[in-house]
């Protein structure tokens, strides 16, 4: 999986890479080989990583300078957990996944489960050591807690997961979609963007441009994986293409057309960059980063 083209972070996809590589060969202790074989799987299987480097871009934008890879890693390990619970057979039950075969297809349903589960303690205990590692004291770790896991659970990803199964075989409007999308995959993106800001840490205004940059762009995020998931074929996704027409899926594609949604991408990623200008925030990586979601062919 080649870097996203086009930015200079202080972290990219090695170094988040590396972080979850060392934190699998010292804090699985304890937990059963199988289980610790598919966490070490699901978590060091490729991916774009760009929960990581939206994260690190919102960091360096307001001002950031120590080395943020451990944090961007926490939303990784969120990601890494999100992603094998998706594919179960009891959600999407997909086979296909970063270009080879779903965790529980290499280990099994029971292992896949209790490895998926068992990263979301991984990513707290990430999470504290990032916050202690970056010097933000009590404070700033039940703040940085509270975005990330608000974010996951059911206000944000399980929420918007949720009715997205409930879902499955009626056609959902426009406005349902958006609800569904900004909690199941627009919240975590958000929240990336937002916990580079608090670890600045930045004054609060600027906090709230960098949420609402993430929430336009993570939209902006599943509307061009639903022109993927249409147009694009499962060797260039790394996972199966055709999925949300098999499941009946109510999708932006669906809802608009392909050209009518790569459109609408266009214009949530224009809106995401208006809010950081008018913030004040500017941010050529940032840009790079809401043009890349909308132009990615993976
Ligand atoms: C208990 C109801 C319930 C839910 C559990 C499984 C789950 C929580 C939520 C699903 C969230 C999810 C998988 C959303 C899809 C987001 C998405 C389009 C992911 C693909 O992201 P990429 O392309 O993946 O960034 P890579 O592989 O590059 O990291």
């Amino acid at each position: 999986m080649p870097d996203i083209g086009g930015l200079s972070l202080s972290v990219d996809r090695r170094a988040i890479d590396d972080t979850l590589a060392e934190f699998c060969a010292t804090e699985l202790d304890g937990v059963e080989p199988r289980v610790a074989d598919a966490i070490r799987y699901s978590l060091l299987g490729g991916g774009k990583r760009l929960r990581a480097m939206l994260l690190t871009a919102a960091y360096e934008a307001v001002g950031g300078a120590a080395d943020c890879r451990v944090l961007a890693a926490a939303v990784e390990v969120i990601h890494a957990y999100s992603l094998v619970h998706d594919d179960l057979p009891c959600m999407d039950d997909d086979d296909l996944r970063r270009g080879r075969p779903t965790t529980h297809r290499a280990f099994g349903v029971a292992v896949a489960t209790r490895a998926g589960y068992l990263l979301v303690p991984v990513a707290a205990q990430v999470l504290a050591e990032a916050a202690a590692g970056l010097g933000l004291g009590a404070a700033g770790l039940g703040r940085l807690a509270a975005t990330l896991f608000q974010a996951g659970g059911i206000e944000g990803m399980v929420g918007g997961q949720w009715l997205d199964l409930e879902a499955e075989g009626r056609l959902l409007d426009l406005s349902e979609l958006m609800t569904v999308h900004r909690g199941k995959t627009g919240a975590l993106i958000r929240a990336a963007c937002t916990l580079g800001g608090l670890a600045g840490p930045a004054d609060a205004r600027t906090v709230e441009a960098l949420g609402r940059f993430g929430e336009e762009i993570g939209l902006a995020f599943q509307i061009a994986d639903d022109v993927l998931d249409a147009t694009g074929t499962s060797a260039e996704l790394g996972k199966t293409a055709g999925r949300d027409e098999a499941l009946a899926k109510s999708t932006y594609v669906r809802v608009l057309g392909v050209e009518g949604a790569r459109a609408e991408a266009e214009r949530l990623a224009g809106r995401a960059v208006d809010h950081l200008v008018r913030a004040g925030v500017p941010s050529s990586s940032l840009g790079a980063l809401a043009e890349y979601i909308v132009t990615r062919s993976s």
